[in-house]
C-alpha cells in the first residue's frame, strides 16, 4: 500500500457539524442572544467576544474542541470559514455587556448544536473510519507462563544515550560490533573500544529490523522500500516486490546460512506510522516472506499473520519462529525434516504481544513483549464502535496504547516454555522494548521509545 495515512483530515467534523447545522438552521434565531443563566457560558462568550468572535464562530470551535480535543489553529482561519457562509448565518451581533438575555431560541440553538454535534460525530465514526474492525479478546495468561516478575529491566546500562533515536533492533557481526538502526535515518555502529560511529545514512525514520550476515555489512527492514543491504561500498536494495506487489512495512529479518533471508510484513494494509490500526482492525494482513539471493527471488511463505514482527532461525535452521503481535503468540515454521513446509504454535498467550524476537546462545529465544493495551481499557478491543472511535480520533490513542507505561521480555525454550521474565513494570527506566538480544553474556534492549540501549548483565540475572 502507499504511504496514505488514514487519519482524518482535520476538518472533517467541522465541515460535517458546520453542514447538518446548516440543514437544521431554520428552527434557529440567530439574532438571539445567549442566557445568563449558565454564568460559565456567560463568562466565556465574554471573554471570546473580546476576540471578535460570532455564535458561528464559536459553534464551530467548540465542535472542534468537543470532537477534536484541540483548540482549533489558526482560529482565525474559522473566521473567514464562517464569512463565506456570512450569507446564510448572519453572526451573533453582541450587545453590551449586560446585554444578554435568556431566550427560547438559545435552547434551540443549543438543541440544534446538540444534535448536529451527534449526527457528525456518529457518521464520521462509521463512515470515515480508517478501519473495519474485529473483536479482539486479549488472551488470559495461561498457567505455564505465570513466572515470577522482576524489576530487572530497571537495572540496565545506558549506552550510546543521547546519540540513539528510538533503536528498534539490534545486532552483532563476527568481530563483536554492535549495529543498530535509528529514527534519523542513520545506521550506526558500536566498536569494541567503545566508541560510536554514524556508519551509514538512509534516510527517513522507517527502519526496523536489522542482522548481520555472513558476506559482511548487514541488511535492514525499511517500511517504506523493503530489503536494504547496508556495506562499507554503500547502500543496494535487495528486494522491494513480491508477486507484483509492494513489500510495505518489512519488520525484521534473519539470514540462514545458506545466505537466503526471511522476513515478516507486519501489515499489507496499513503503514509503520499507522501501525496500531492494525492492531485495531485485528484482521491479520501480515507475511512471512523468503528472499533468495541466487535466483534473486521473494517468495511468501506465509499469509494472513496477525501483524508478523519478529523472526528467529532455531540453532539448527530447522525451524523459524515469526511473533504475531496482537495474537500474542509466536509460530513455529518447519524448514528441514518430515515437517517441513508446516506451521504450528510455538508458544501462545505470551503476556504482552510479541515484538523482536532473537536465539540465544543455549538455543533458546529472548522476545521482547510489548503492553498493546493499558490496563482497564482491555473492552476497547472488543467492541467495534470503540475501535471505530479511537481510530477516527487519533488523540485518543494514547489513552488506549500502554507501550509507554511498561517493558516485558521473556526467555522462552526450544520447546516453548517459558525460563525467564524480565520487567520495568512502571517504565521508569526501559519502555516500549522491542528487541532483547543476548550476547557475551548481556541482553541488548531496543526500544522505541528511549535514547538508548540497554544492557542487562545476565550473569546475577
Ligand atoms: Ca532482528
Ligand atoms: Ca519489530
Amino acid at each position: 500500500m502507499s504511504n496514505t495515512t488514514f487519519l482524518p483530515q482535520p476538518l472533517h467534523i467541522p465541515i460535517l457539524f458546520y453542514l447538518l447545522f446548516l440543514l437544521l438552521l431554520p428552527f434557529i434565531n440567530l439574532h438571539s442572544h445567549c442566557p445568563h443563566k449558565n454564568k460559565l457560558f456567560r463568562v466565556k462568550l465574554l471573554d471570546l467576544r473580546a476576540e471578535g468572535l460570532t455564535l458561528t464562530n464559536l459553534l464551530i470551535f467548540f465542535s472542534r474542541y468537543i470532537l477534536y480535543f484541540e483548540i482549533p489553529e489558526p482560529f482565525t482561519s474559522l473566521s473567514t470559514l464562517n464569512q463565506k457562509r456570512s450569507l446564510l448565518i448572519k453572526p451573533l451581533a453582541m450587545t453590551g455587556n449586560n446585554g444578554f438575555r435568556p431566550s427560547k431560541h438559545c435552547l434551540q440553538a443549543c438543541s440544534s448544536f446538540a444534535l448536529a454535534s451527534t449526527l457528525a460525530f456518529t457518521l464520521q465514526i462509521y463512515f470515515f473510519s480508517p478501519i473495519s474492525p474485529d473483536p479482539l479478546h486479549l488472551p488470559h495468561v495461561s498457567a505455564t507462563l505465570n513466572y515470577p516478575t522482576s524489576n530487572k529491566l530497571q537495572e540496565v546500562a545506558k549506552i550510546g544515550e543521547g546519540l540513539l533515536d528510538k533503536p528498534e533492533d539490534v545486532c552483532f557481526d563476527g568481530e563483536g560490533i554492535l549495529y543498530t538502526a535509528t529514527r534519523d535515518g542513520w545506521i550506526k555502529r558500536l566498536h569494541r573500544n567503545g566508541s560510536w560511529e554514524d556508519w551509514r545514512l538512509i534516510g527517513g525514520d522507517t527502519l526496523l529490523g536489522v542482522t548481520t550476515t555472513r558476506t559482511g555489512g548487514i541488511v535492514v527492514c525499511d517500511t517504506q522500500k523493503g530489503l536494504l543491504k547496508v556495506g562499507e561500498d554503500g547502500v543496494s536494495l535487495l528486494t522491494s516486490h513480491v508477486n507484483g506487489s509492494e513489500i510495505r512495512f518489512a519488520d525484521d529479518v534473519i539470514e540462514a546460512s545458506d545466505g537466503s533471508l526471511y522476513f515478516s510484513v507486519a501489515s499489507s494494509k496499513f503503514g509503520l506510522h499507522d501501525w496500531y490500526l492494525d492492531v485495531l482492525e485485528a484482521k491479520p494482513h501480515g507475511q512471512l516472506l523468503k528472499y533468495d539471493p541466487l535466483l534473486n527471488e521473494t517468495s511468501i511463505l506465509l499469509d494472513n499473520l496477525a501483524f508478523a514482527n519478529g523472526v528467529a532461525l532455531s540453532q539448527d535452521e530447522d525451524f523459524l519462529v515469526v511473533c504475531e503481535t496482537w495474537k500474542f503468540r509466536c509460530l513455529k515454521y518447519w524448514l528441514k525434516g518430515e515437517r517441513k513446509g508446516r506451521t504450528e504454535v510455538f508458544v501462545d498467550n505470551l503476556p504482552g504481544g510479541p515484538d523482536n524476537i532473537n536465539l540465544a546462545p543455549d538455543g533458546s529465544f529472548w522476545i521482547a513483549l510489548l503492553e498493546l493495551s493499558r490496563e482497564g481499557m482491555g473492552f476497547v478491543h472488543t467492541s467495534k464502535a470503540s475501535k471505530h472511535l479511537v481510530a477516527t480520533f487519533p488523540k485518543l490513542l494514547g489513552l488506549v496504547q500502554g507501550m509507554q507505561k511498561k517493558a516485558m521480555v521473556v526467555k522462552v525454550g526450544a520447546d516453548g516454555k517459558m525460563m525467564k521474565r524480565f520487567n520495568d513494570p512502571n517504565g521508569s527506566v526501559m519502555s516500549f522494548v522491542t528487541n532483547a538480544l543476548e550476547f557475551e553474556e548481556h541482553l541488548y534492549l531496543g526500544s522505541l521509545n528511549t535514547n538508548f540501549i540497554g544492557k542487562l548483565p545476565l550473569t546475577t540475572a
